[in-house]
């Protein structure tokens, strides 16, 4: 197949937190380059994935979720998403078919109708429905919120029904260059990577108020004493005193089950032993300081 015949897009996955898109991106891509959790805002950048088939190339815009902003993040996140979908070839709508559209779902519908780009549906979490009937009049509602080229109900988590959703948006790749090289699945880097697995073990292990709270930055990642390991030293940020309290547990348990988590999963992406120290930071409301918000990569 001559250059020329080649076919490239990007797709923007869109909604509101918590849906999906991140466990959908990972599907699509077939590794994990985005982390998932269940707590809302989870993502707070876009991050590309690449799914690399024959003659085509598809590039997925994993998004931060729509959501009321209180904060500068929070505006940064809202942002993002919204610049993401505005420049994308294809958007897809992510949504929860447990429940019927919320407002949340709403908002997101109202920015879709000022997007040129096709849109097409994605209920999601088709496997946690029951009875099955109850999804019909939650497709026909979601199908309302803006005009949709095709819906797909399908589950993310489980990997079931997502190749009608493949063929749909393959059938509208243009003609075009491949963006990434056939190796490539993510545009993050190691470093980040590490931290977000950091992060995603801490919203694991932590409630209510404090996985907003948190931020991971690495401050050393280089080879260890003995060359075959890796040496890694991570600050966790969060923005009270009570946070970080809760985040260390008692006598330090909590801190110590998110750090071998957090190692387990970093060794298997860098096929080395890791040695990973952690501490944790107070930083007084970060997350509306511009000038961390640089520091810790959210600009
Ligand atoms: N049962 C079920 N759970 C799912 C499915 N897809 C995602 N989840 C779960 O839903 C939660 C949220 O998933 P994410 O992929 O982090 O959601 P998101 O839309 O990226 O969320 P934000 O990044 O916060 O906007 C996680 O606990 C996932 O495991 C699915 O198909 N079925
Ligand atoms: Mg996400």
């Amino acid at each position: 197949m001559s250059q020329s015949e080649f076919r490239s897009g990007f797709i923007a996955l869109l909604g509101k937190p918590n849906v999906g898109k991140s466990t959908l991106l990972n599907r699509l891509v077939g590794t994990k380059v985005a982390i998932t959790s269940p707590k809302p805002q989870t993502t707070r950048r876009r991050i590309l994935g690449v799914r690399h088939g024959e003659g085509h190339q598809m590039v997925f815009v994993d998004t931060p979720g729509f959501h009321p902003a209180e904060n500068m993040l929070g505006q940064r996140m809202l942002e993002s998403a919204r610049t993401e979908g505005r420049e994308a070839d294809q958007v897809v709508l992510v949504t929860d078919g447990t429940h019927m559209p919320t407002e949340e779902d709403r908002r997101v519908g109202e920015f879709l109708a000022g997007v040129r780009a096709p849109k097409l549906l994605v209920v999601n979490k088709v496997d946690r429905v029951q009875p099955k009937e109850a999804l019909l009049p939650r497709i026909v509602a979601y199908q309302e919120l803006a005009e949709f080229e095709e819906v797909f109900p399908l589950s993310a988590l489980e990997g079931q029904n997502l190749e009608p959703l493949i063929q749909s948006l393959l059938s509208r790749l243009s003609p075009g260059d491949p963006y990434f090289p056939p190796d490539q699945v993510s545009d993050q880097n190691q470093e980040i990577l590490i931290e977000e697995i950091l992060r995603e073990k801490v919203l694991l292990a932590t409630r209510q108020e404090v996985p907003h709270s948190v931020a991971v930055r690495l401050e050393e990642f280089r080879p260890g004493d003995n060359p075959s390991t890796w040496f890694i030293r991570a600050l966790i940020y969060v923005e009270r005193e009570g946070q970080k309290a809760i985040l260390v547990g008692k006598g330090g348990a909590t801190l110590r089950k998110i750090g071998t988590q957090a190692r387990i999963e970093i060794e298997a992406l860098l096929d080395k032993k890791v040695f990973l120290d952690v501490w944790v930071k107070v930083k007084p409301d970060w997350r509306d300081r511009a000038d961390w918000l640089r520091a810790l990569g959210y600009d």
